[in-house]
């Protein structure tokens, strides 16, 4: 049965590893990884943390580029995840963050939680930043006045970065629990999983809510159906029969660095197909640019159109109503009687991308979205029917497929890397195989039957990453991070041992 997570619940705190990760798996890994912290912690400022945050990267199965547009996704937790050792520091002004890795050099920043953070010059710890700023936010909208409190932080991640497994909300998940927990504050997960989204934004990316929801809401065993507005969680039990492997494509994407040309660009066309799908069902334009933000919000329009045509598929009204030329500027401001840079005047990062934009492909970006979040329902609908387990399987994978054509062919967020992975990973005998997370690099996602996983990786291994491993791209010993099959995992919660 499929169950939604209790409004209430607070993030875990455990006195154990036990319930974050022992599922089946053995402990020491996971108990050989906080001693390790423990120990850079005690080194770099002589003292023991007061608590330690988990929260856990995902994987996407199905439902991409659709959060920021108000359609549901369907994650899973992976055991990958980024702790997080804080204390307080009463002796300094600071945030000093460190890294157990010593390729990330300890980042300070002044103990303000109003500072800017400083997009033209990124740095790595920005992300626990983002979580400052956003506990600091969040408290003061609920009228709970918390001064600004100094830190010592050392943090350990295992999510790949730029890998679309989420690495970054991992981070900024596992920061604002830091600081709740030693602020000796608990929030409800949903609460949580919506103002963690909106203080990741300020990194500079027009984020959807998906990943900081799945990390801050999973719960082991279960992959979630995530819903938008407002954040709801419903468990989904995936068929036993099928794993889900993640292989990187070795592709790296910097989303914080490529935002106004691949995320945020996608973010402004969906917006700006929203409003002339809305203008063209009669809405009028300075209506439609006032309250349309996203595909969602002219579903209902499009569905009453497409009733007319006989369908109730909102993708009828935009074939009949987009062309599949790409749009100009000027094109779409002879529609919205506005100029574009004067509809997104609050947006400086929407100003970037119409900057950096040649022209619009609304028709291409909205036909990925209405389908892509129709996919999503069929996908969760078929884990629950009484279908056989093999033609579930079968269906599951035929979605997938469908969503990589879709994000491939109409979203254009693939790349050769990822095209090649994916086909790779067809001809072994995955039932399905997608990219996963924003794209533009990063990994996949193959169903595969559950008998045939270890051959299944063996052959990744050939076909794949062994030509990169000879050319030097990646070492032989570090392929279990680019290639493994993952289990839904727990996820977040507070350590205090
Ligand atoms: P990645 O690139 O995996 O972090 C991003 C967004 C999601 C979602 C996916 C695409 C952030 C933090 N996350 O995921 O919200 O839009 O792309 O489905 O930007
Ligand atoms: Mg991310």
């Amino acid at each position: 049965m499929a169950l939604q997570q209790d409004a209430e619940m607070l993030v875990p705190v455990y006195s154990s590893l036990e319930p974050v990760y022992g599922d089946g798996s053995p402990l020491e890994e996971a108990q050989l990884r906080f001693d390790r912290l423990k120990a850079k912690f005690a080194e770099l400022y002589g003292q023991e943390p007061e608590f330690f945050a988990r929260s856990p990267g995902r994987v996407n199965l199905i439902g991409e580029h659709i959060d920021y547009e108000g359609y549901s996704v369907l994650p899973m937790a992976i055991r990958q995840d980024m702790i997080v050792a804080i204390r307080k520091n009463p002796d300094s002004k600071e945030l000093r963050i460190a890294n157990v890795k010593d390729k990330y050099p300890i980042c300070t920043y002044p103990a303000d939680p109003d500072q800017e953070v400083d997009l033209k010059n990124h740095k790595w710890g920005h992300y626990f930043i983002c979580g400052y700023k956003g506990f600091y936010e969040y408290s003061r909208s609920k009228g709970i006045d918390v001064g600004p409190v100094s830190l010592d932080v050392v943090v350990d991640g295992t999510v790949p970065t730029g890998s679309g497994l989420s690495s970054s909300a991992a981070f900024v998940c596992s920061s604002t629990i830091a600081i709740m927990a030693i602020l000796e504050k608990n929030f409800p997960k949903k609460e949580l999983a919506q103002f963690t989204c909106e203080c990741e934004r300020h990194i500079g990316t027009q984020s959807g809510g998906m990943d900081q929801a799945i990390s801050v809401m999973a719960k082991s065993g279960f992959a979630e159906l995530i819903d938008f507005n407002p954040i709801r969680a419903t468990d989904v039990q995936l068929p036993a029969g099928g794993t889900f492997v993640i292989a990187h494509s070795l592709a790296e994407s910097q989303k914080a660095v490529t935002a106004a040309t691949n995320y945020n660009n996608r973010v402004v066309e969906c917006r700006l197909a929203a409003i002339v799908l809305a203008i063209k069902l009669g809405v009028e334009p300075k209506e439609a640019i006032a309250s349309v933000k996203t595909l969602s919000d002219v579903e209902g329009l499009c569905i009453k159109f497409a009733g007319n045509h006989g369908s109730s598929h909102p993708g009828v009204a935009v074939k009949e109503l987009l062309h599949e030329e790409p749009y100009t500027a000027e094109d779409i401001e002879k529609i919205t009687e506005e100029s574009l840079t004067s509809i997104f005047k609050n947006s400086q990062t929407s100003l970037d991308v119409l900057q950096a934009a040649k022209h619009f492909k609304l028709f291409q970006r909205a036909s990925h979205v209405y389908s892509e979040a129709r996919r999503v329902y069929a996908f969760k609908d078929a884990v629950s029917s009484k279908l056989s387990e093999e033609e579930t399987l079968k269906k599951l994978g035929d979605l997938m497929n469908e969503s990589h054509y879709s994000c491939s062919v109409l979203y254009e967020c693939s790349c050769p890397e990822l095209e090649e992975l994916v086909k790779v990973c067809r001809d072994n005998g995955a039932l399905g195989a997608r990219l996963t997370g924003a794209g533009w690099g990063g990994c996949a996602v193959a169903l595969v039957k559950e008998s045939i996983v270890p051959q299944f990786i063996l052959n990744l291994k050939e076909s794949f990453y062994q030509a990169r491993i000879e050319k030097g791209v990646i070492s032989k010993g570090d392929l279990g991070l680019y290639v493994f099959a993952s289990k839904p995992s727990s996820g977040a919660a507070i350590l205090k041992f």
